[in-house]
């Protein structure tokens, strides 16, 4: 235990762990403002070794189209889309081998965040990443291959902004708009779980540690 002076308190300790801003987004759905930036560092290197053996690539809908987000996966399981469809594999299609492990760094932020979105003991077994260039977007969707729906989805966003599409539980109900930024974590469980969701349009610019690109972690329970 770090020694406490005299200026310090439980209190300070207490408000250092806990996130800088929760924002309610709905009903089991929490936005933790800036609660991934303490890991940045540690978060990036484990980036670059997972996209050194399997590289963000763009995959295919099976209705024929090339996604605009580039994907890569880490886990035991790889969210993937072909002509076939979308579905979990514990290989990446590209090489045949299994995907790179989940780094620690992701297990724990996952595990914290989680915890703080009120979803203690989640324990991923499958990292979707995503890459947004600008111009790339992801139209509105529902997450519904995982196996069990109690678990969570934690998503982490690093680099440039992007403005989350997040409607309701039909596809016809139209999506709030909220501004996402470099280190933002959100866990999205419970009644918003199955809530659809999308990515606007990226806009073009230049992220001071990121460069031009934006980076979305999903942390998922898949089987
Ligand atoms: C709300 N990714 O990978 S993360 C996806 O920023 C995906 O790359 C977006 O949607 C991105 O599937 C948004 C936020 C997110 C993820 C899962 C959700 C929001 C969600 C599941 C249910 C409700
Ligand atoms: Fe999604």
């Amino acid at each position: 235990m770090k020694a406490r002076g005299f200026t310090g308190s439980l209190f300070d300790e207490a408000a250092a762990a806990a996130p800088r801003y929760r924002e309610a987004l709905a009903p089991g759905a929490v936005l933790l403002r800036g609660f991934a930036l303490d890991a940045e560092k540690e978060l990036r290197k484990a980036l670059d070794r997972i996209v050194a053996s399997a590289p963000f690539r763009h995959m295919v809908t099976p209705g024929g189209y090339r996604m605009s987000v580039a994907m890569t996966n880490c886990g035991e399981f790889g969210w993937i889309t072909d002509r076939r469809g979308y579905r979990y594999d514990a290989l990446d299609p590209e090489s045949g081998k299994p995907w790179p492990k989940l780094p620690a760094v992701f297990l724990d932020l996952a595990s914290r965040a989680a915890t703080a979105g009120g979803y203690p003991g989640f324990v991923p077994d499958a990292c979707l990443i995503n890459r947004y260039e600008p111009g790339a977007r992801l139209s509105l969707h529902q997450d519904r291959n995982e196996k069990d729906f109690d678990a969570p989805i934690v998503s982490v966003s690093l680099g440039l902004p992007a403005t989350f599409l997040f409607g309701g539980n039909d596809r016809s109900d139209r999506p709030r708009r909220v501004p996402i930024r470099h280190g933002d974590v959100a866990v999205w469980g419970g009644p918003s779980r199955l809530a659809f969701h999308g990515i606007a349009p990226l806009k073009e610019a230049k992220h001071e540690t990121m460069g031009r690109q934006r980076i979305n972690l999903t942390l998922r329970r898949a089987r």
